[in-house]
C-alpha cells in the first residue's frame, strides 16, 4: 500500500505570513487603517484576489475593480521584494529533518499551495529540487476550502486520495483535505485546527514512526 504526502507552503514549510503582513498592512495604512496580526490570521492560505476583499471589508473601503487590480499588483512587488530576500535559514523547523524521513521511506511528497509564488518560494529557499511535484496558485481555479489543489496533488502523485496525507496550518487547508477524502495534519493551534485527523503543534513534534501506520 504506497502513500504520499501533500505539504501546504506558508505556515508549513516557511512563514511567509509575516512578509503578507508587513504588505497588507502597509496597504492598509495607506487606505486609512489599522490592520492587526488578528486580522491577517483571516488571510491564511486565503487566495491573493479574496485577501484584498478581506480586508477591504475590514477597512469598510470600496474601491473600483480598475484600483483593486493595482492594489493587487504593488501589493505582490512588495510581498517579492521580501521574499527575494528569503534563504534556507527560514525553512521552519522540523521541515528539512521530515523530508528527509520521507526520503528515507521512499515516500514521494509534492507541494500544494494557495500561492502563485510557491516556485520562487520554494527555490529561495533550496527545496525546490526536493519535491516531486509542485500544485500552487496558478494551477488551481478554485481556492482552499475546495480540494481541488490536493486532488491534482494526488494525481501528480499518482495515488488515490485516501492514500495522500496533507500537512496544512489553515482551517480552510484542513478542510479541503478532508473533502477530498484524504489525512489531513493539522500544524498550529490544535483547537483551531480541530478538524483536523492528527494534530501537532508544529513538524518538530512529528513522531519518527508516525508513517509507519500508514504504511502497511
Ligand atoms: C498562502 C498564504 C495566503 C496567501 C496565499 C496566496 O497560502 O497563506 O495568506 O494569500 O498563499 O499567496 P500569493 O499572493 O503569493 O499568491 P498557502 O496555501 O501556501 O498557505
Ligand atoms: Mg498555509
Amino acid at each position: 500500500n504506497k502513500i504520499g504526502v501533500i505539504f501546504d507552503l506558508d505556515g508549513v514549510i516557511v512563514d511567509t505570513a509575516k512578509y503578507h503582513y508587513l504588505a497588507w498592512n502597509n496597504l492598509a495604512n495607506a487606505l486609512g487603517f489599522e490592520f492587526t496580526e488578528a486580522h491577517n490570521e483571516l488571510l491564511k492560505g486565503v487566495s491573493r484576489v479574496r485577501s484584498l476583499e478581506i480586508l477591504l471589508e475590514i477597512g469598510n473601503v470600496q474601491l473600483s475593480e480598475e484600483k483593486k487590480q493595482k492594489i493587487l499588483v504593488s501589493k505582490n512587488e512588495e510581498y517579492l521584494s521580501y521574499i527575494k530576500k528569503m534563504n534556507a535559514n527560514e525553512i521552519l523547523p522540523g521541515a528539512e529533518k521530515l523530508l528527509n524521513t520521507l526520503d528515507g521511506l521512499g515516500v514521494k511528497y509534492v507541494l500544494g499551495s494557495a500561492s502563485k509564488n510557491a516556485e520562487l518560494i520554494l527555490n529561495q529557499v533550496d527545496l525546490y529540487h526536493r519535491f516531486y511535484g509542485v500544485v500552487d496558485g496558478n494551477a488551481v481555479s478554485k481556492a482552499k476550502p475546495d480540494p481541488e489543489v490536493f486532488l491534482i496533488g494526488a494525481k501528480k502523485l499518482n495515488l488515490p486520495p485516501k492514500n495522500c496525507i496533507v500537512f496544512e496550518d489553515a482551517i480552510a487547508g484542513v478542510e479541503a483535505a478532508n473533502i477530498a477524502n484524504m489525512t489531513s495534519v493539522g500544524i498550529g493551534d490544535r483547537e483551531t485546527l480541530k478538524q483536523a485527523h492528527f494534530n501537532f503543534n508544529s513538524l518538530t513534534e512529528i513522531p519518527e514512526d508516525f508513517f509507519r501506520k500508514f504504511i502497511v
